[in-house]
């Protein structure tokens, strides 16, 4: 049996979405020139009204925003309705600069929560369900967003939090939970943790991940599946938009499904601005449709990703986005060729690694080197310097056909790469020291 949250409007045929949609954008853009004068600016400055804004394509007449206006409106500019009505604030972590502040009114909250539960009954949730929700509690959004979600529906819910790798275990057996949601990367460490401990896939009542917040390959996907015994849907958002539940995956996991009575999404092309074609990959922008405190109107979220309006048949409408290929600034240009850190976790997995890798990258004499460190398992580990050459030659020799640039590598012992329990944050680029 088919499940969905809110099936008349996840099921609801294409041109009545757009004609939701079309209605909601002309009258969110009226809230947004009316009520922050930041963007009023921008629009008065290209010479767009309010009622120019007639279709859904008119859209692309509208100002694009960046992270570089969140942070000249840091903290309040972006506000769009008193900040008395607003009743949450959650935030960015802030890592690669100042903070991204978001605001909520508690219809933004449930729209939020509402986006999140149809993630879970995506994923086969439901009020029979023990979720149990990994992801951090604060200002990410992860764990409220999660926790929300699983209330709608109706299910028992453990607010873990990140982190406490044992007490997670001990709650997975205790209380027998059935859904886990947090990053991939500490989906995997759970794993690793499990298998340490002698808990067999089959010995453990999970039977569904919902995982994201971080770039994830489909191998990575494949060795969660197997460690935890689990199905592993994906689930996209980001802090601007609200947090988890902008796009999820349903059982047919080719693509994430986009929330499009909330959000509507383009892909442009990075360099111009221009929009793309459906199929074409690009930078997902995403228009916040009905959200009341920080409606982000075309909003460029740097994730470069491609959108698909085929047919799903899971019966769900809703466009799909691919699993995004990482941010374009997550990109490295090593030695003028274009890397993208997912294309090595692909090749590692494929050979028989376990996820957990750093990346580094430096300049000597002028030349980009590359170096990958990868942990070997205990049953790979050998101290024979020969065999270990060899596996790394083979593994170099893997990774240059993909990339078209040789790494070393260099296989490191067991337990030596620290594990996540949050982001994974897997690439360091020495060369941004010496710029
Ligand atoms: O990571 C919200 C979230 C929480 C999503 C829990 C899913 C689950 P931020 O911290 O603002 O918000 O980071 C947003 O993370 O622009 C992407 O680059 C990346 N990202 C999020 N989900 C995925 C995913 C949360 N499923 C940024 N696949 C986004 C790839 C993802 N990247």
């Amino acid at each position: 049996m088919k499940r969905y949250y809110q099936k008349d409007i996840e099921t609801m045929p294409v041109e009545q979405i757009r004609a939701l949609q079309e209605e909601k954008l002309k009258k969110q853009v009226k809230h947004v020139y009316e009520h922050v004068p930041y963007y009023r600016d921008l629009m008065d400055k290209k010479g767009v009204k309010p009622e120019d804004i007639k279709t859904l394509d008119d859209i692309s007449k509208l100002p694009f925003i960046s992270k570089y206006d969140l942070r000249e409106t840091y903290p309040y500019g972006m506000l769009a309705v008193p900040l008395k009505d607003c009743v949450r604030i959650q935030s960015t972590s802030g890592t690669t600069g100042k903070r991204v502040i978001a605001y909520y009114t508690q219809h933004d909250i449930d729209l939020w929560e509402d986006c999140c539960a149809r993630a879970i009954v995506a994923a086969g949730g439901s009020d029979e369900d023990i979720v149990q929700v990994a992801y951090g509690y604060g200002l990410f959004t992860g764990g409220f967003g999660l926790n929300g979600g699983s209330h709608k529906v109706g299910s028992l819910t453990l607010p873990m939090s990140s982190g406490n790798t044992d007490r997670q275990i001990q709650f997975i057996q205790d209380l027998k939970a059935t859904i886990l949601c947090c990053t991939p990367s500490y989906a995997a460490y759970i794993g690793e943790s499990m298998k340490e401990r002698g808990i067999k896939p089959k010995d453990n009542t999970l039977r569904a991940g919902i995982f994201g917040a971080e770039p994830w390959t489909e191998e990575m996907r494949r060795d969660i599946e197997k460690s935890l015994g689990i199905k592993a849907y994906d689930i996209y958002g980001l802090t601007e938009t609200s947090g988890p539940g902008v796009a999820f995956e349903c059982e047919e996991q080719k693509g994430m499904h986009i929330n499009e009575d909330h959000f509507y999404a383009e892909i442009i092309d990075p360099e111009t601005g221009e929009v793309l074609p459906e199929g074409q990959e690009g930078e997902l922008v995403f228009t916040s449709l009905d959200k009341e405190a920080f409606p982000l109107l075309r909003y460029r979220t740097r994730d470069l990703c491609v959108l698909t309006r085929e047919k799903c048949s899971c019966g769900r409408t809703f466009i799909r986005m691919k699993k995004p290929r990482g941010r374009s600034d997550d990109m490295l240009i090593i030695r003028g060729v274009n890397v993208f850190p997912s294309q090595i976790e692909s090749v590692l997995l494929q050979e028989g690694y376990a996820p957990n890798y750093r990346i580094e990258i430096d300049r000597v004499n002028n030349t980009d080197t590359l170096d990958v460190y990868v942990e070997l398992s205990p049953d790979q580990f050998t101290d024979t310097v020969g065999a270990i050459t060899d596996m790394e030659r083979k593994l170099s020799a893997a990774i240059q056909a993909v990339l078209g640039i040789h790494p070393n590598i260099h296989l490191v012992a067991p337990k030596s790469i620290a594990r996540s329990e949050g982001k994974a944050v897997r690439v360091v680029d020495r060369r941004k020291l010496l710029d």
